[in-house]
């Protein structure tokens, strides 16, 4: 895989911040923290303490993530430790599939703008952070890298949810 062709001091200028997720539109802050989002296609943030446990997601600068298919149960609660092992920065995005897109085409008219919403993190080179989230439903939820180009080359996975199908 070729490296994308989007100039670094693009992808280092980070210090914008993303006006327009469609994600937090609509969303409030509960009583304990927990928000309960408009968009609970993908699911919730999540409390840390509740996590069932921790998952380990590497990001690299061949355009990858590692792992990029997860699978979880319905009603989980999983802490999501992600690191960029490369040496631009990267960006891991929860969302469906039709917000990952939406939001990659605005992340290219804005090139450099950040977010900072509670379903994405961006790290710089040999940083580590991690997203909770709270699957709530079954189905697919969609992760992908929207730094311009990143998307494009591969950067991008798939959380399968499992039916929880009892209580
Ligand atoms: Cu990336």
């Amino acid at each position: 895989m070729t490296r994308p062709s989007t100039p670094r001091r693009v992808l280092l200028a980070t210090l914008a911040l993303c006006g327009g997720a469609a994600f937090a539109a609509g969303s409030h802050h509960g009583p304990h923290g927990e928000h309960a989002a408009a968009d609970s296609a993908i699911g919730q943030p999540g409390v840390a303490a509740r996590a069932s446990r921790s998952v380990r997601i590497d990001m690299n600068d061949r355009m990858r993530f590692s792992p990029e298919r997860l699978a979880v149960r319905q009603g989980e609660t999983v802490r999501l430790v992600v690191r960029n092992t490369g040496q631009v920065p990267h960006e891991l995005s929860l969302g469906t599939l039709q917000d990952l897109l939406a939001h990659r085409d605005q992340m290219a008219r804005q090139p450099g703008m950040a977010h900072a919403e509670p379903n994405q993190i961006t790290l710089a080179p040999g940083q580590q952070g991690e997203i909770v989230w709270h699957f709530s439903r079954a189905g697919t939820v969609h992760f992908a890298c929207l730094i311009p180009g990143h998307y494009e080359a591969g950067m991008r996975g798939e959380i399968q949810i499992r039916s929880s199908g009892q209580h």
